[in-house]
């Protein structure tokens, strides 16, 4: 149920030997201190305890971070509720200390255009509970960060949302670390969804049932490393349709575009559903027009783990689409095993090295070829990591908030930047630290009347704002 693992996906040109990971610095141009202007929510009608504090928050947003270059809206330690969906629009040299913990009672925040932004708790403690057990996957995400460049995102905890945790959409030079993802052991929990042009996500851990981080199309020098799928679904590329554009990888079926020149390497994985699996033909998908997504160049290296169950789900499989067979598919130091014993690997329309049921030569389309291995000799039992959960959170009843952030987020690596929790207090801005005065809040708000939510925002296009009622409020739907 663990995966462990750092990758590198990206413009690599593995086979010369010479690659660019990122192509350019991430993260906000200027320093934290330099945004010293500070835009309390408590100066701007905000409560530590308040019912609704997204009012407060976009005030002081209006008010105070957009009037003057070189802010930080801070929302001191406490707990609060949130009804009013935030979209903070345009902001260039700015901060959001969010040392304060958000509860959910309708939907969360954009951050929409901005440039050399940062948002952090400087305690490592603030971040979100969406109680989303209360309305399963009826939409609201809790943070996108959508077109904003030299940005990054880090120290918060993002506790069961609705529908997916972080989405990064579009946008450059992006870096999130230093995170934990705690979300429901179903579907529509993923952790990170991310497209864009040179971003970095590191030192992260996901909790979940479905995507880890996921790297959507378009998107092009991604770097992801050091991240815990800590029962989580695993980190997948896709889902993959028309027009695809990804220096990366894989599932589909039908659609059409690219996803070339990626390695995946220093994977762990322990007792997981899948392992090394590229599936062009994803049952819940429907077929889309197209060939299918070209997938080339893409290196497995240094992967060593199993799964749950090898025979009925292969630890590797690499099923290609007969309409865009996948050249140079390559497989090295790839030790992928059972937890049963006994597996089955599986190749169609893949071409490459490194396992027996991959062909060589002029790539053209096959059938499903299956080998019976044995173990591999280089498999060796999965390293566990301190704190590796032997269940899921439950999808129907509250999710504990986790007290900590990790420091290391791989077997042995710890994380590359310390958390802010840890940090001496010259790299912040001096801020009032406010006590909490309010209790802890979890899930009394929301009344559910949330099967009727369902059919409204399944019928609205990606991307238009919608209403989301007892669920949601107003906010964005999709991805
Ligand atoms: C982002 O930062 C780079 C410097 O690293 C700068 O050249 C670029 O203009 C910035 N992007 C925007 C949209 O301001
Ligand atoms: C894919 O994205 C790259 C980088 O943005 C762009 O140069 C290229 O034209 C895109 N390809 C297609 C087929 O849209
Ligand atoms: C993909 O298919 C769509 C719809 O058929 C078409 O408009 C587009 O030009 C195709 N794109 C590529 C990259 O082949
Ligand atoms: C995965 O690993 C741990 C680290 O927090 C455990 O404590 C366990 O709770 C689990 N994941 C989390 C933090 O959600």
């Amino acid at each position: 149920m663990f995966l462990y693992l750092t990758l590198f996906f990206t413009l690599y040109d593995f086979i010369l030997g010479v690659g660019a990971l990122l192509i350019g610095p991430v993260g906000p141009t200027t320093s934290r201190a330099s945004k010293s202007n500070i835009c309390n929510v408590l100066d701007y009608g905000g409560t530590i305890g308040s019912k609704d504090i997204g009012p407060a928050i976009l005030s002081a947003y209006n008010n105070c971070v957009t009037k003057s270059s070189g802010s930080t809206l801070y929302l001191p330690a406490g707990n609060y509720d949130m009804q009013t969906w935030v979209t903070l629009n345009r902001g260039s040299h700015w901060a959001f200390r969010m040392d304060g913990f958000i509860t959910r009672t309708g939907h969360m925040i954009i951050i929409q255009n901005a440039d050399d932004f940062e948002m952090y708790s400087a305690n490592s403690k603030g971040g979100f509970q969406g109680n989303g057990y209360l309305c399963r996957n009826t939409g609201p995400r809790f943070l996108r960060i959508v077109k904003c460049s030299n940005w990054s995102v880090h120290d918060l905890v993002l506790v069961d949302p609705p529908a997916f945790h972080l989405i990064v959409q579009e946008g450059s030079n992006g870096e999130v670390y230093n995170m934990v993802i705690r979300g429901a052991d179903i579907g529509g929990s993923d952790g990170i969804d991310i497209t864009g042009t040179n971003h970095y996500v590191h030192d992260v851990m996901v909790t979940n049932r479905d995507e880890c981080v996921t790297v959507k199309s378009p998107a092009h020098n991604i770097l992801v490393e050091n991240i815990w799928c800590n029962q989580s679904g695993g980190s997948a590329f896709g889902s993959l349709g028309i027009n695809t554009n990804i220096s990366n990888i894989e599932y589909n079926n039908g659609g059409n575009g690219t996803v070339s020149n990626v390695l995946l390497q220093n994977f762990i994985s322990r007792g997981t559903a899948y392992g090394l699996y590229i599936n062009q033909y994803w049952a819940s998908m429907k077929p889309l027009e197209g060939p299918g997504v070209k997938l080339s160049n893409i290196a497995f290296t240094n992967w060593n783990g199993d799964v749950v169950n090898g025979d009925n789900r292969p630890p590797i499989a690499l099923i290609c689409a007969d309409g865009a067979p996948c050249p140079n598919i390559a497989l090295t130091d790839v030790n992928m095993w059972s937890q049963t014993n006994k597996a089955i690997y599986k190749c169609e329309s893949a071409f490459g090295t490194g396992v027996g049921c991959i062909k060589s030569g002029t790539p053209s389309s096959y059938a499903v070829v299956t080998v019976t291995p044995t173990r591999p000799s280089g498999y060796s039992t999965p390293t566990t990591m301190p704190g590796d959960l032997t269940v899921g959170f439950p999808a129907t009843a509250s999710i504990p908030v986790p007290t900590t952030i990790p420091t290391s987020f791989f077997p042995v690596i710890a994380a590359k930047s310390k958390l802010m929790s840890l940090q001496t207090s010259s790299t912040m801005v001096q801020a009032v630290t406010a006590q909490a005065t309010s209790t802890a809040k979890t899930s009394t708000s929301p009344t559910k009347t949330s099967t009727s939510v369902k059919a409204t925002s399944t019928t609205v296009n990606p991307g238009i704002v919608t209403r989301y009622a007892q669920c949601g409020g107003i906010g964005k739907y999709n991805p």
